[in-house]
């Protein structure tokens, strides 16, 4: 005997005028109990509405783009499990009711016996009443059984992630917590594709993908930033990020979570240091470049990594070795419109002041103007951030993961020094080099940075 039902939306708490993103079965599908049959998207959350009831579609009802509420007639179905006008349900009852719509309350209990006059009220799961009287094939249960009452949806429980079904299976298959997942599709919907990017990135960096993750909740047991609406408090503007900030924030987030890093602070007397580089301004000239303080900062990084090798180094990918590179191709932070970006300036062990002037000039330049092309950006051993042209007394930079160590400079300043028994004037640099402490010792960083004080308060060392 063929039984007809129509299957609505239940209550879905406070969502109204949801819009269909995804429909899951097509007429003639045959279906089981908790089976996905569409998807709902509204502002913040996806939720699926499962199937009632075992049957086969017959007519469907909506379409995609369709907004729905509580009640709208979603599909036709003819019950399957049904023996003689009777609906079997699945083989535990608490199943009844669809997963994805749990009711915050416990498992509704078990009669122990029910008689038959409950066949006339029992209704299947949160749809309207009907005379379907749902059974249980667990011979230790009772054979007629009233459904659960219909209990409101749980919302919360469907705030997150936000995701259709497909990606939701395919997430549970691998093994990835969907919160984790930055998505890329309309309104932050996580596709495929994220869930693609996000097991490629973790299995190769080992790492939660910070392009992929600006874990906003929860990723890497990290607890979430509350969402907040700001405009509750007053007005606001929202700007999208820059494609360089999106990628140079992911590369400093990355960093910081996978390395502990110290930052060690110092300083050089640069006085005779800034009087040779004025010497060297007329030649510059001529030259047409213009030789700044990051020139010798180069210089005398690489006299200091020469020194102490395991600041130009990685550690290797499973933690065990420290690759030590013998060449000393340094990263420069450049401040561009768009973000952050770090051209790198290769062999500067070979290369002479002037040569390095005119090189800075270069990359600065192009990396402003956006033309820095993935090859100049890639393979540096050690990287200088100078914000010494702005301004400031020190910093904390961010290690350029797998670089090991990052030298940050600051503005100079003429300062009251102590010096044969009396305060003179001199020029004093304010740096920092912040460094991964799984590979360097507070000691040796501090040995670092004194050698380096030393180079650059007598930068004719450089010549040894
Ligand atoms: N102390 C005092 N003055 C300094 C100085 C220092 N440490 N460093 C540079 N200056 C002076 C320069 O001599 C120059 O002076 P004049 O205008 O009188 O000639 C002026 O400051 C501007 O220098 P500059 O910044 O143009 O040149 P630079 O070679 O020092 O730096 C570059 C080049 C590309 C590194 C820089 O322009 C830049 O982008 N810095 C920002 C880097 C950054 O954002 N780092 C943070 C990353 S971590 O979040």
């Amino acid at each position: 005997m063929a039984i007809i039902k129509d299957v609505k939306v239940p209550d879905i708490g406070d969502f109204k005028n949801v819009g269909i993103i995804e429909i899951m079965v097509k007429s003639g599908d045959q279906v089981k109990v908790d089976q996905p049959l569409i998807t709902l998207e509204s502002d913040k959350a996806t939720m699926d509405i499962p199937s009632p009831y075992a049957g086969v579609v017959k007519d469907l009802l909506v379409k995609v783009g369709d907004k729905i509420s509580e009640g709208s007639l979603i599909l036709m179905m003819e019950l399957t499990d049904v023996v003689g006008g009777v609906v079997t349900a699945p083989p535990e009852t608490e199943q009844i009711q669809p997963t994805a719509l749990k009711p915050s309350t416990p498992s509704y209990p078990l009669p122990e016996r029910e008689s038959e006059s409950v066949r006339s009220r029992v209704s299947p799961p949160l749809v309207e009443n009907t005379n379907i009287v749902v059974t249980n094939t667990d011979p230790r249960r009772p054979r007629f059984l009233p459904s659960p009452p219909v209990q409101p949806m749980d919302t919360s429980l469907i705030q997150k992630p936000h995701a259709g079904p497909a990606v939701r299976q395919m997430a549970r298959e691998l093994g990835v917590e969907l919160t984790r997942v930055k998505g890329s599709g309309p309104k932050g919907r996580v596709l495929k594709e994220d869930v693609k990017t996000f097991v490629k990135q973790v299995m190769t960096e080992g790492t939660v993908p910070g392009v992929v993750v600006p874990l906003t909740g929860g990723g890497m047991g990290i607890p979430p930033v509350p969402e907040i609406d700001f405009s509750k408090f007053g007005e606001i503007e929202t700007r999208p990020l820059s494609r360089i900030k999106k990628l140079s924030g992911a590369s400093v987030y990355r960093s910081w979570l996978n390395v502990p890093q110290v930052t060690q602070f110092d300083e050089a007397d640069i006085t005779e240091l800034e009087d040779f580089r004025k010497d060297l301004a007329e030649e510059a000239k001529k030259r047409n470049i213009k030789v700044t303080m990051l020139a010798f900062l180069l210089k005398a990084s690489v006299a200091a990594l020469k020194q102490f090798p395991d600041f130009n180094a990685s550690l290797d990918a499973r933690k065990e070795n420290l690759i030590v590179k013998k060449y000393y191709h340094l990263g420069v932070a450049v401040d561009t419109p768009n973000g952050l970006v770090v051209p790198v300036i290769r062999e500067v062990n070979f290369k002479g002041l002037f040569d390095l002037a005119a090189e800075l000039g270069v990359i600065s330049q192009k990396a402003r103007e956006g033309k820095l092309s993935p090859t100049e950006m890639q393979g540096a051993s050690f990287t200088i951030s100078s914000l010494g042209g702005i301004g400031g007394t020190g910093f904390t930079p961010i290690v350029n993961a797998p670089e090991v160590a990052i030298l940050g400079v600051s503005r100079s300043q003429l300062q009251p020094v102590y010096q044969n028994n009396q305060l003179v004037p001199r020029l004093i640099l304010p740096f920092s080099v912040s460094y991964d402490h799984r590979v360097i010792d507070g000691a040796a960083a501090a040995r670092f940075t004194s050698y380096l004080s030393f180079i650059l308060s007598d930068v004719r060392r450089l010549l040894l």
